[in-house]
């Protein structure tokens, strides 16, 4: 029910609003589970976030940076000078990537209407719940985030806000990633490549191939062919948490890639989808065993969706066992039936 009325008031808005997408654009997010859409931001806008972003990640303008660079290499020595890689999206001795940055010019982007109305007709629903965002620098003089062959490095991004597998559910149960664009991003900058329509066929492909990170998309010979998401200053690409893609190397190694990113889910899926959950990183070995062995009532506690939810199929049931290989999951599947009989 409440779907349908959103759905209903973002065609209303549709027709006041020329920037929000079309249908047809609409249409094209969910068959392929990515859309870039242009001129979201103003130029002037991206301008200023890009130098305040340099200063975090250089310490420096860019055009600095790449001259001092060329100093070291002139003058150094016959060996190779060591230089110091750039942070992708950590931290880093200039200053915070994580939001909020405590840059206006880059806190504030999360403020643009049209881009939050995008975002609300991606995830189907108004109620929208932040799960991260932060800034995503590749510099290509230093980049090594790519993987040596181009048929490597596929991955979902899903796991940075949940620790629950991927489902068949699109549109209930994965959430979107965006990207905004600083600066235009060419073929030899390192554009992100996705494999379009890849978000319905993650969560089966992951079980088949009993992993997260895909060797070899060789391997998956239903995948589509990976296209770059190249695109102009002030764009914005938004893609499903189940899209799979991977990083390429730059073409260009004197180019940068400054990105702005947002994750962002449904609010009726916020509690086991947002960032920096206590279940990841160095607390997940406490916490595995202890939800392993807990009840469904306490690991909901959690955030974990309750007994007989929507979201417990054979196919998560499957990936949780995945992540989970002591988890005894038969409640899960004995409410299942019982509703599915009913
Ligand atoms: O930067 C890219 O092109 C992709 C990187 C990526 O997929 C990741 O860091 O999760
Ligand atoms: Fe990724």
């Amino acid at each position: 029910m409440e779907r349908t009325y959103d759905q209903v008031r973002i065609f209303l808005r549709c027709m006041e609003n020329i920037m929000l997408l079309t249908q047809k654009q609409l249409g094209t997010f969910y068959r392929d589970g990515f859309i870039l859409v242009e001129d979201l931001f103003d130029s002037k806008e991206m301008t200023v976030a890009l130098t305040d972003m340099e200063q975090i990640f250089y310490g420096k303008s860019y055009v600095e940076y790449l001259e001092e660079l060329d100093n070291i290499e002139t003058t150094g020595s016959v060996e190779p000078t060591g230089i110091k890689a750039v942070a992708h999206f950590g931290d880093t001795e200039y200053g915070r990537a994580q939001f909020p940055t405590g840059f206006d010019a880059l806190d504030r982007l999360i403020e643009n209407e049209a881009y939050l109305d995008v975002f609300a007709q991606c995830l189907g629903t108004d109620d929208v719940s932040y799960c991260n965002a932060h800034l995503f620098m590749r510099s290509g003089p230093t980049d090594k985030l790519h993987p040596e062959h181009p048929w490597q490095g596929y991955h979902p991004d899903h796991s940075t806000n949940t620790f629950l597998p991927l489902s068949h559910a699109i549109g209930s149960f994965d959430y979107v990633n965006s990207a905004v664009y600083l600066h235009d991003v060419d073929g030899d900058g390192a554009p992100m490549h996705v494999i379009p329509g890849s978000h319905r066929q993650a969560a089966d492909v992951i079980l088949r191939m009993g992993m997260h990170w895909l060797d070899d998309i060789r391997q998956v010979p239903e995948f589509a062919e990976p296209v770059p998401t190249s695109a102009k200053a002030g764009s914005a690409l938004f893609y499903s948490s189940y899209l799979i893609h991977a990083a390429v190397p730059f073409e260009n190694k004197r180019k940068q890639r400054a990105l702005w990113t947002l994750s962002m889910a449904r609010g009726d899926t916020s509690r086991w989808t947002k960032l920096s959950n206590p279940w990841s990183g160095p607390e997940q070995q406490f916490f595995q065993p202890f939800w392993e062995k807990a009840t469904p009532r306490v690991r909901t506690l959690f955030g974990w969706p309750e007994l007989g939810h929507a979201f417990y199929t054979e196919t998560t049931l499957k990936g949780i066992s995945q992540r989970f290989p002591n988890m005894d999951l038969s409640p899960y599947q004995v409410q299942n039936t019982a509703l599915r009989n009913t």
